[in-house]
């Protein structure tokens, strides 16, 4: 089952461009290496002893992230694992996934933490990225970090800047059916352009996804969940 599902999502997937994350340093180049395939969980087939790896110092209260991305848009999905080697990415940087349009570097600035995650100085995690085609082939890439408390070279700055034609909103979450006035989705806009500021959500609540259906929606995250803990077990 699992490998009859891996099989359908690889074969439905475009086989060129795929993303790249530029900060924190990836543990090793997955796009041009023949060796790795980012239709691989959970880290495009790129082993946490590989050569060459480099282990990012980043703040313990989080930081920034900068990827690559190729294609017309995708939803992304950021989870952290802790530990040296990684297999459980059991904490999820986008409870609220984004939605990416356009190719080229996104970059945000300051990415939370999640509630009840208080990293050590020195606690090792990797970053997983994990993006999400229309037609539900997912892309993996992580990047291998060290949690520092103290002060960490800030990527946060001038550095941290987003090409124009890319953006990003913020799918809420599928929220209780039983509440009220029909929003389960809530809509936040982001742009990591404003790269000095610690945020980059210039958040409306409004019903930008409300024309979504939401039957389509949930199957989406059905899936995203499906790939992200389900192929780990
Ligand atoms: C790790 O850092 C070294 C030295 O800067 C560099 O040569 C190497 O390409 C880096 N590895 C990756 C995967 O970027
Ligand atoms: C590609 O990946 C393989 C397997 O990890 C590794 O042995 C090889 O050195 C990599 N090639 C380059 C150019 O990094
Ligand atoms: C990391 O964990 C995987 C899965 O348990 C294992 O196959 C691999 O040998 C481990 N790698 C290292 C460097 O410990
Ligand atoms: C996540 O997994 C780690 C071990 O891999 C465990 O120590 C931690 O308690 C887990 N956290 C949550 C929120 O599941
Ligand atoms: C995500 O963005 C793409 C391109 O703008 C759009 O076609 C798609 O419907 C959006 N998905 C959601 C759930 O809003
Ligand atoms: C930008 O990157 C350069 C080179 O890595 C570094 O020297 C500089 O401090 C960075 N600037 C900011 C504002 O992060
Ligand atoms: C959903 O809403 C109902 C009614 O307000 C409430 O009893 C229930 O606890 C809620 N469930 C969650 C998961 O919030
Ligand atoms: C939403 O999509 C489902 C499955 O494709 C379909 O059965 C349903 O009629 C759609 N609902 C609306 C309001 O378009
Ligand atoms: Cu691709």
């Amino acid at each position: 089952m699992l490998a009859s599902l891996f099989t359908l999502v690889a074969a439905a997937g475009v086989a060129s461009a795929h993303f790249q994350i530029e900060y924190p340093t990836w543990r090793a180049d997955s796009l041009t290496n023949a060796s790795y395939s980012q239709y691989v969980f959970p880290c495009a087939g790129v082993p946490q002893d590989v050569a060459n790896a480099n282990r990012t110092d980043w703040p313990a209260t989080g930081g920034s992230l900068s990827l690559d991305l190729h294609h017309p848009w995708t939803y992304v999905f950021i989870n952290i694992g802790l530990g040296e080697n990684v297999t459980n990415f059991n904490y999820s940087l986008t409870p609220s996934f984004w939605n990416e349009t356009g190719s080229g570097v996104l970059c945000v600035p300051h990415l939370d933490l999640p509630v009840g995650l208080e990293p050590a100085d020195g606690q090792k995690a990797t970053i997983q990225v994990v993006t999400l085609g229309e037609s539900g082939s997912a892309l993996y890439n992580c990047a291998d970090i060290t949690f520092r408390t103290g002060d960490v070279a800030n990527f946060g700055g001038a550095n941290c800047t987003t090409d124009a034609a890319v953006s990003y909103t913020i799918i809420g979450e599928q929220t209780n059916g039983t509440s009220s006035s029909g929003s389960g989705t809530a809509t936040t806009s982001g742009s990591g352009s404003s790269a000095t500021t610690g945020s980059t959500t210039t958040g409306t609540n409004a019903g930008a996804a409300s024309g979504v259906n939401k039957t389509v929606l949930m199957s989406v995250v059905a899936l995203a969940v499906a790939f992200m803990y389900g192929m780990s077990a």
